[in-house]
Order: structure tokens, then C-alpha cells, then sequence
């Protein structure tokens, strides 16, 4: 706000701009929520996000919630997370009803390795357009894409099913890291670009960003 005060040579436009990004910069944490089934990996995927480390061993649901912050850097600016890890069990569903309606971005995961936790997909986005804010970004994640040998949902499978609900995809590894950070740093460009999005600028397309970014499966790369 300080500096929008000392900009008074940019126009009035220019100054209303630069006002809303500081605002959004300076008043809004984005509020990122992990949904999917129990042991897609979400909570090694927000573990690898934050530290850049891989939950090995020992399998541990997380009980109801939690949640971490990180500040990334968006366009040159900086911008807080805030990561809400649920739980995928059933038995705390009603505990993560209460939180989908403060979110702005979605991760949903499904693993690659498991044919129920894909099928739930459409049940996940049901519950999400029952309880989430109709203008929430939503991202659909392939996890586990490392565990080649172990694969039953083909890369395909799970792009088509993203394009049937109009929502980007990439395959990831909580693991190895690939397209972790992507996964974020897209909503959350998305989400700094609908506030600070001039009339005249092309529009920022998700989409395209991530199929620009985004670390593709196949015979030779290190998936
Ligand atoms: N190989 C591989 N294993 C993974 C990956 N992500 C998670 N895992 C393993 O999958 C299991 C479940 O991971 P979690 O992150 O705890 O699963 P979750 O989705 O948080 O499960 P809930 O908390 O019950 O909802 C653990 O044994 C992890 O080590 C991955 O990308 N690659
Ligand atoms: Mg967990």
C-alpha cells in the first residue's frame, strides 16, 4: 500500500493494478488443499514440496488434517502457501467437508499403481462441487508415475479423464520430485494472474503452461 502511494506518476489503471497484487501479496495466503484416496501420497508429495524430501518406510495416515506453509516465488513475487494435507479415509470425510469451501486450489491425486483410488476420481469431484467454491482451481495428479513396473493406469487413462471435467493433469512423483513443485507453482500463477490479469494481456492458460512445463512419462526419462 506504501508503495502504491509513492506511484503517483502511473495511471490510475496502472496504480489499481499494482494495488491488487500488493493486496493479494500482502493480505492473501493461498489456501491449497491435498484430496484422495488414503495412501496416493499426498502427504509425501506436500513433504517433498516443502523439504524436497521422500517419506520412506513405514506407511502413516495422517489423522484428520494438517497443514504447512511455503513461499514461493511467483513472476518475480512473492507468494504464501498454505497447504492443507487431509486425510483420504473414509472415517474423515466429514472433518475435510468443513475445509473445502476456504479453498482456492485443489491437488487431487490418485495413484498410478491402484485402479480403485483412479475410479474414485469422479466420486472426489462430485464431493468437490458439492463443498468447494465454484471458482476453485483444480488439478488432477497421476502420483507414484516412478513406480513404472507397478503401473495400471496408463498416462492417457488419466488425461482423458481430466479433459472429460476440463481440468489440467500431469503425472507425478512424490518420490523422485518430478512435477511436484510444477503442481503449485501452476495454481498459483493462475491464481496471481486473475488478480493481476490486465484486459489487454492474453489470458494465462493453465493448461498450456503445464503441457510447456511439465516432465513427461516415457521409455527414456527418468520417471
Ligand atoms: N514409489 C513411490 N511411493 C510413494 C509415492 N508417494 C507416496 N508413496 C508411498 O505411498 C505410501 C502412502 O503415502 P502417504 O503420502 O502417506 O499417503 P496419503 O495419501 O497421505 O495417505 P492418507 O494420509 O491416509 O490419506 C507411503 O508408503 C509412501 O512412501 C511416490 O511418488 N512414489
Ligand atoms: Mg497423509
Amino acid at each position: 500500500v506504501a508503495k502504491c502511494m509513492h506511484t503517483l506518476t502511473l495511471s490510475m489503471e496502472e496504480l489499481s493494478i499494482h494495488c491488487r497484487i500488493l493486496w493479494f501479496l500482502s493480505l492473501q495466503t493461498i489456501l491449497v488443499m491435498l484430496l484422495g484416496d488414503s495412501a496416493v501420497g499426498k502427504t509425501c508429495f506436500l513433504v517433498q514440496f516443502k523439504d524436497g524430501a521422500f517419506l520412506a518406510g513405514n506407511f502413516i495416515a495422517t489423522v484428520g488434517i494438517d497443514f504447512r506453509n511455503k513461499v514461493v516465488t511467483v513472476d518475480n513475487l512473492k507468494v504464501k502457501l498454505q497447504i492443507w494435507d487431509t486425510a483420504g479415509q473414509e472415517r474423515f470425510r466429514s472433518v475435510t467437508h468443513a475445509y473445502y469451501r476456504d479453498a482456492q486450489a485443489l491437488l487431487l491425486l490418485y495413484d498410478i499403481t491402484s485402479k480403485s483410488s483412479f475410479d474414485n476420481i469422479r466420486a472426489w469431484l462430485t464431493e468437490i462441487h458439492e463443498y468447494a467454491q465454484k471458482d476453485v482451481v483444480i488439478m488432477l495428479l497421476g502420483n507414484k508415475s516412478d513406480m513404472v513396473h507397478e503401473r495400471v493406469i496408463k498416462q492417457e487413462e488419466g488425461q482423458k479423464l481430466a479433459r472429460e471435467y476440463g481440468v489440467p493433469f500431469m503425472e507425478t512423483s512424490a518420490k523422485t520430485g518430478v512435477n511436484v513443485e510444477l503442481a503449485f507453482l501452476a495454481v498459483a500463477k493462475e491464481l496471481k494472474q486473475r488478480v493481476s490479469q490486465q484486459p489487454n494481456e492474453p489470458k494465462f492458460q493453465i493448461h498450456e503452461y503445464i503441457e510447456s512445463q511439465k516432465q513427461k512419462s516415457g521409455c527414456c526419462g527418468f520417471m
